[in-house]
């Protein structure tokens, strides 16, 4: 078949953000967008020829036609084989298990995650490399490069072809592959975890089984969730809730926080609550976990999950290290520390991972903003969490309350939450940074309320295994006594800026374990606002959003 090449302009490919290539459906829509993207993708990439891409998304609208034309465009920049996912739909975990599985080259996930699905919402478009994770730093910035000076793109003309029916097709002389969107990824949690163990769980003895609600919120985990825990696990028919990826997420955001996951979490307070509730987000990588009226912070899960992994298959040779993004609380390093292994501290993304768990130093790794996973896949996984949850609490027969009581009056306990001032107008927002990074030289030795900064400094990151040093990475204000407050830019908002403000507070093991976290982070909030003026600068009062 010929190839056809289509004359373009260079276009605003988006400098490299936490996650990719993310906007609204509208620009996404615009002649030449998406394609231009895809093909700055490809001029990057080397070794195309002959080689395998895997292609999927989460199910949001735009989806199916931006797998259609990039089918198309692969054929035409020498492809020999595309894998997609049954009706467009991989998760982002399980496109990076296809990815390794079968040794592609690298894919494409189209996700913007836990932001809004529809006409009028978000669409993104994210390159992973064979190792099956986010492209490192030096390939978004190649990609980004090619966007500002792109003149053409390659297609074939090729019908659309039938997403909707496992089999293979030819499409310009290239092999498409429809592929089951979750067997493998079924498989692969089935070599990590005791599914028997879980299964003996939930069928329960005389008192009844352990009960679970999983709230897949329309997004992408729901086949997952159906297949792994009602049909494998044999939880009730029920279990999962909001199962049915749509196309717009029912209107939500597919967001798995205490806001937007509200009626999970108003479940799991009352007196009808099961023993666990969890939910996923747009994409599958994250996850919400919620024992029977106690929330557990993600920080916290990463530290239990790492404390307790050995209890599964997958984990019984023990951690090779932790990984935490460096807003996460420090939770996970006191466990480190137990164990006796490292925790690396890197930038907010997952593709700071990469190399950790590559390299073998890391095997669970962790990010505040409801992200964990291991070396199973190079990206955070939600479904794997809950199994790893399930599986611990199998074999200790405790509940999650327990399991987390039990945990703080070992290692202490972290008061964790984040605050986001979201939509914000950037220049507002680059302002605030400046002006708090430039008053850093005053800060230490003052004292704000009952709190005395020691410290102040601007993140900066070099990897262990490359070398490759990354900064600008947070603003952190160090107090006296261990407390913490850090600000950051979002990556990956659409809309303006996300100024998000993390703020931590450690108590050691005879401190206060029982208290209410917003109690015991009054005296921070406070002083966010005192150190970085988040009133003046943005003239907002409160954040949109806590988590
Ligand atoms: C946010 C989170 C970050 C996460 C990223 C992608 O980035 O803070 O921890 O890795 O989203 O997650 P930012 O730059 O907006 O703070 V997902 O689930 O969108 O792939
Ligand atoms: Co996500």
């Amino acid at each position: 078949m010929t190839i056809r090449t289509v004359a373009t302009t260079p276009f605003d490919g988006q400098k490299p953000g936490t996650s990719g290539l993310r906007k609204k459906v509208k620009v996404f829509e615009q002649p030449n967008y998406s394609e231009n993207f895809v093909q700055s993708v490809f001029d990057v990439v080397e070794g195309m020829d002959g080689a395998t891409l895997v292609i999927g998304g989460d199910g949001r609208y735009h989806n199916r036609a931006v797998i259609q034309q990039a089918i198309r465009m692969a054929a035409a920049n020498g492809f020999a084989r595309v894998l997609v996912g049954q009706g467009g739909i991989l998760s982002t975990p399980a496109a990076s298990n296809v990815i390794r599985q079968y040794g592609a080259i690298g894919g494409l996930v189209l996700s913007a995650s836990h932001n809004p699905g529809g006409p009028d919402e978000d669409f993104g478009i994210k390159y992973n490399v064979a190792n099956g994770g986010p492209a490192p730093e030096k390939i978004t910035d190649a990609i980004y490069a090619r966007t500002t000076e792109i003149d053409r793109w390659l297609t074939v003309d090729a019908p659309d072809i039938d997403l909707d029916t496992i089999g293979t097709t030819n499409v310009g002389g290239m092999v498409v592959e429809v592929i089951d969107s979750v067997a493998d990824y079924a498989a692969l949690m089935e070599t990590l975890f005791d599914f028997d163990a879980i299964r003996a769980m939930a069928k329960g003895g005389a008192a009844g089984g352990f009960t679970l609600a999983f709230d897949a919120m329309s997004a992408v985990t729901g086949p997952y969730a159906h297949e792994i825990f009602e049909k494998r696990l044999g939880f009730a028919p029920g279990t999962v809730r909001n199962g049915t990826p749509l196309e717009d997420f029912g209107h939500h955001h597919p967001d798995p926080n205490l806001v937007h996951a509200k009626d999970l979490y108003d479940l799991m307070m009352s007196d009808a609550a099961p023993d666990f509730g969890a939910a996923s987000d747009g994409d599958g990588d994250r996850n919400l976990i919620i024992g029977r009226g106690r929330f557990i912070t993600p920080s916290d899960s990463l530290a239990m999950l790492a404390a307790n992994a050995h209890m599964a298959k997958g984990y019984a040779g023990g951690l090779k290290g932790i990984a935490r993004s460096m807003p996460t609380s420090a939770a996970a390093d006191r466990v480190a520390d137990a164990l006796g292994i490292t925790c690396y501290e890197t930038p907010t993304g997952w593709k700071f991972f990469g190399n950790l768990l590559d390299a073998g130093m890391a095997t669970i790794c962790g990010e505040e903003s409801a992200g964990t996973g291991s070396d199973h896949v190079r990206e955070k996984d939600g479904v794997w969490a809950v199994l790893l949850w399930l599986n611990i609490l199998a074999v200790r027969r405790i509940s999650v309350d327990a399991l987390a009581r039990d945990h703080w009056a070992r290692f202490g306990r972290n008061y964790y939450a984040r605050h986001d001032y979201e939509a914000i107008e950037t220049d507002k927002a680059n302002t605030l940074m400046a002006a708090l990074q430039a008053s850093f030289a005053d800060l230490p030795h003052q004292a704000i309320g009952g709190l005395v900064i020691a410290e102040a400094d601007s993140f900066s990151y070099t990897d262990p295994v490359d070398g490759s040093v990354s900064s600008n990475q947070g603003l952190r204000i160090l107090f006296e006594g261990g407390s913490r407050i850090v600000f950051r830019l979002s990556g990956t908002g659409t809309q303006g800026a996300t100024l998000r403000v993390y703020l931590e507070r450690y108590e050691d093991r005879n401190g206060k374990l029982d208290a209410e976290t917003p109690n015991m982070l009054a005296d921070l909030v406070a002083a966010a606002d005192v150190i970085a003026g988040i009133q003046r600068h943005t003239g907002r009062t409160a954040p949109d959003v806590i988590t």
